[in-house]
C-alpha cells in the first residue's frame, strides 16, 4: 500500500443544497475510503471544494439579487455544514473561485498554449439583447426540429432524445425573448492531440474500472473532438490574455484543476511540499457516472498537456445514480430528499449504513427505498450489530460486574470464534482496497452474526462451563467490530469503543488491531447503553407522504 494518498470527490456546484443522490455515489464512498486508508497508517487527505463558476450560478445569483461572490459563499458554507453533519470528514474544503485556483488555471492555460494545445476560432452563438448575454445551449429553448416537441433545450430534446441541429423558434430561457446570432472568438483545447496518450494512460492504469475503461476507449476510437473552453460571461476564471473582457474559462476547464490547487494550498499551509506529495501519492477521484467524459478524457488530457507535471489519477471510482422509490430524483417535482432534512430525523450512521449496503462498486443505479431503509436498520444494524454489542456488554456488566473473566480452555466453537477474530482484518482488507465497500460491510455484518450465534449457542446466562470463554471472546469481538466499522459508522464505532472501556479515539487504532485479542482478563468495560433506536413505521409513513406534489 502506498503510504500517501489524496482523495477527492466531485465538486458540488454552489447552487443548491446537497441531497441524498450526491452523497450516495461520491462523498460517502470517498469518506469511507479515506478513513480506511488513515486507519492503515496512510498519510491520506480528503480534499474537496465548491464548484463556483458558470452561467447557471451567475443567473441564479442575479435572480436572488446577490453578487455571485455572495451567492457562492452562502452555498460553500452551507454545503460544508451539511457534509459535516453527515460525518464526511474533509481534510480541506475549498473553492474553485479561490485566488490559488484562478492563478493555477491561468498558469495551466499558458503552459497548454506553449505546448501548442490551444487555438482560437470564431463561432456563432445565440445572444440575448435584452439580457445582454451570450446564451449557452442550456439557456436557449425552442421547438425540436425532429419531433416538434415544444420547450426543448437547444442541445437536447428530452422528448425524442435527439440533439437538434438547429432549434426552431428559439427563445431565451431567462427572459423569453428571441435571441440573435452573433459571432465570437473562443479558445479550443486540442483534445484530438491526445487520442494516443489517453489510450496509453488507460492501458497502463490497472486500478481504473474495467467496464468504464472499455466505453471510454470506444469514445476515443470513434474520434475525439476539440473542446471549446471559453464562455462569454463575466463569472469565471478570466482568460489571461489582454483585451478579453467578459470572456472566461468554461467551468469544466477550471473545476477539476481545483483538485490540484486546493491540495497544494492545503499541503503547503501544513508545511509539506504540495507538488511532491501529489506526485508521490496515490490519486483518487470519486465521481458519479454522468461525469465520466470529463474525468477520463478532459482531466487526464490536460495533465498530459502540461507534461504530467501533476500525476494522473490512479483511481477514478465511478458509481451509478440514486433513484428515490424507483423514480428519478427531481427537486421541481418534489421527488427529493435534502441531506440536512434527512439528518434532522435520522442519525448519520443510519444513512451511511443503508447507502453503503445498497451501493455496489459499479455503474449500476441504486435505489433509495423507505421500507427497505427501515428494514435494514431495524433488522441488520440494530437486530444484528446493536444486539451483539448490547448483549455481550450488558451480560458482562450483569454477571461479571463489568470485569472481563479469565477464559477457560477453548472448545471447538471457541477456537473457531477466536480464528474469526484473528483473520478478520485480512478478510475485509482486500475488499476495502478494491473499493468493494458494500461487500466489506456485509462481511462485517456476517462477523457480527457469527458472534450472535455463538453467544446464543453458549447460553452464558445458564452460567455453565464455557461461560467465561464466551464472554471473553464476545467482548473482544465487539472491540474488533468497533475498529472495523469506524470508516462506515464513525459515531457508533466511537460509542462502542467507549462502552468497552477504551480511552481515546478509535480512529487512532490501527486497522490490523481488529485481529488481536487485546482485551485481557480483568479489563473493566465502560457504561453500557443502547446504541440505536428502532425506526417506527409511522415515521417512515410520514416521510413517504412528503414525496410528490
Ligand atoms: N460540479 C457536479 C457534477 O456535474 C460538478 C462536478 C465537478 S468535478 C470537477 O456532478
Ligand atoms: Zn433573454
Amino acid at each position: 500500500m502506498n503510504k500517501k494518498a489524496i482523495i477527492t470527490s466531485a465538486l458540488p456546484y454552489s447552487n443548491g443544497e446537497i441531497h441524498l443522490g450526491h452523497v450516495a455515489s461520491t462523498y460517502l464512498p470517498a469518506d469511507v475510503t479515506t478513513r480506511f486508508l488513515k486507519q492503515n497508517g496512510v498519510e491520506a487527505y480528503y480534499i474537496c471544494a465548491s464548484d463556483d463558476f458558470g452561467t447557471p450560478i451567475l443567473i441564479q445569483s442575479e435572480k436572488e439579487g446577490k453578487t455571485p461572490e455572495e451567492y457562492v459563499a452562502h452555498w460553500n458554507k452551507r454545503d460544508l455544514e451539511d457534509f459535516t453533519a453527515f460525518d464526511i470528514a474533509f481534510d480541506f474544503f475549498y473553492k474553485t473561485s479561490s485566488e490559488e485556483n484562478i492563478e493555477f488555471v491561468q498558469d495551466v492555460f499558458k503552459k497548454l498554449q506553449d505546448n501548442d494545445h490551444i487555438y482560437e476560432n470564431e463561432i456563432i452563438q445565440f445572444f440575448c439583447e435584452n439580457d445582454k448575454k451570450f446564451l449557452p445551449d442550456r439557456f436557449v429553448k425552442g421547438i425540436c426540429p425532429y419531433c416538434k416537441a415544444e420547450d426543448q433545450y437547444s442541445d437536447l430534446c428530452e422528448k425524442c432524445g435527439r440533439v437538434p441541429e438547429e432549434i426552431e423558434n428559439p427563445h431565451c430561457s431567462i427572459c423569453g425573448q428571441t435571441p440573435v446570432k452573433k459571432s465570437t472568438n473562443h479558445y479550443f483545447f486540442k483534445l484530438k492531440n491526445f487520442s494516443e496518450p489517453l489510450l496509453d494512460y488507460l492501458n497502463n492504469a490497472p486500478y481504473l474500472q474495467k467496464d468504464v475503461k472499455k466505453y471510454v476507449e470506444n469514445w476515443i476510437k470513434e474520434g475525439l473532438v476539440d473542446w471549446d473552453i471559453t464562455r462569454d460571461i463575466s463569472w469565471g476564471v478570466p482568460i489571461p490574455i489582454e483585451g478579453l473582457d467578459n470572456k472566461v474559462f468554461y467551468g469544466w476547464f477550471d473545476n477539476h484543476l481545483a483538485y490540484i490547487s486546493s491540495s497544494i494550498k492545503f499541503l503547503n499551509d501544513k508545511g509539506i511540499d504540495g507538488k511532491s506529495f501529489w506526485n508521490d501519492a496515490d490519486i483518487y477521484h470519486f465521481i458519479g457516472k454522468d461525469i465520466v467524459y470529463h474525468h477520463y478524457l478532459f482531466l487526464p488530457a490536460m495533465r498530459l498537456g502540461i507534461n504530467k507535471e501533476f500525476k494522473l489519477p490512479d483511481y477514478i471510482p465511478t458509481r451509478g445514480h440514486l433513484t428515490l422509490e424507483s423514480k428519478k430524483i427531481s427537486k421541481s417535482r418534489n421527488w427529493y430528499i435534502g441531506l440536512k432534512e434527512f439528518l434532522e430525523i435520522f442519525p448519520a450512521d443510519y444513512l451511511r449504513f443503508y447507502l453503503i449496503s445498497i451501493n455496489p462498486y459499479s455503474q449500476d443505479d441504486l435505489n433509495f427505498d423507505w421500507d427497505q431503509f427501515a428494514t435494514k436498520i431495524n433488522s441488520e444494524l440494530i437486530g444484528n450489530l446493536g444486539n451483539l454489542v448490547n448483549r455481550a456488554l450488558g451480560f458482562t456488566n450483569k454477571a461479571f460486574d463489568g470485569i472481563l473473566p479469565v477464559p477457560e480452555d477453548f472448545d471447538e466453537k471457541d477456537s473457531e470464534s477466536e480464528k474469526r477474530i484473528t483473520s478478520f482484518a485480512d478478510d475485509i482488507s482486500k475488499l476495502m482496497i478494491d473499493n468493494q465497500l458494500d461487500r466489506a460491510l456485509k462481511q462485517i455484518m456476517e462477523f457480527s452474526a457469527h458472534f450472535n450465534q455463538y453467544f446464543q449457542h453458549k447460553e452464558p446466562w445458564k452460567k455453565g462451563p464455557g461461560t467465561s470463554s464466551c464472554i471473553y471472546l464476545s467482548v473482544n469481538a465487539v472491540r474488533s467490530l468497533a475498529i472495523a466499522i469506524h470508516s462506515f459508522l464513525p459515531k457508533a464505532s466511537q460509542q462502542i469503543w467507549e462502552q468497552i472501556g477504551m480511552n481515546g479515539d478509535v480512529s487512532e487504532t490501527n486497522w490490523n488491531e481488529m485481529s488481536e485479542i487485546s482485551l485481557k482478563p480483568n479489563h473493566k468495560i465502560g457504561k453500557v447503553e443502547p446504541l440505536f433506536a428502532k425506526i417506527e413505521s409511522s415515521v417512515i409513513d410520514e416521510q413517504k407522504a412528503k414525496l410528490g406534489d
